[in-house]
């Protein structure tokens, strides 16, 4: 049985957003933005088929895929670019490999008790976020 990341998760830290934004050519006024925001994750999973959510009030970003198999992602209302993007199973962390044009692209997700946790990454950037479950 794999982990279940399923619930409703909000944003409590986010260390080297800026960072990681600059790292995927985020203009500044965007960034200021962005900077700003609170996000709201809501994941939805059925065993190895997620439903990723990023809810905020300026944009929202969906992505949904199938563990182990390939996808193109068109990240919308980020920095808009094209990946080929692999999410696998590291025990119960998720790993994403997301390749284009960005070197080192990708993000990892994990769980302790009531807390998520993301680390994103873009070439030499990570950002280091952190979500209690409230639902
Ligand atoms: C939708 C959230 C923030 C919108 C910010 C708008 C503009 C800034 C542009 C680019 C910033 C880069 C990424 C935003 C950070 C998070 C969005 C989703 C990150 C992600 O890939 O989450 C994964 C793992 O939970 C699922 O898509």
């Amino acid at each position: 049985m794999p982990a279940n990341y399923s619930g409703t998760w909000d944003i409590v830290d986010n260390e080297n957003f800026e960072g990681y934004m600059v790292a995927l050519g985020i203009d500044f006024a965007t960034r200021k933005i962005a900077g700003m925001l609170k996000p709201q994750k809501i994941v939805e999973q059925d065993g190895d088929s997620f439903n990723i959510k990023t809810l905020t009030s300026f944009r929202n970003y969906t992505t949904s895929f199938k563990i182990g198999e390939e996808f193109e992602e068109i990240t919308k209302g980020l920095d808009n670019k094209k990946c080929q993007t692999t999410v696998n199973w590291d025990n119960d962390k998720l790993v994403c490999v997301q390749k284009g044009e960005k070197k080192n692209r990708g993000w990892t997700h994990w769980m302790e008790g009531d807390t998520l946790y993301l680390e994103l990454k873009c070439e030499d950037q990570i950002c280091k976020q952190t979500y209690k479950r409230t639902a």
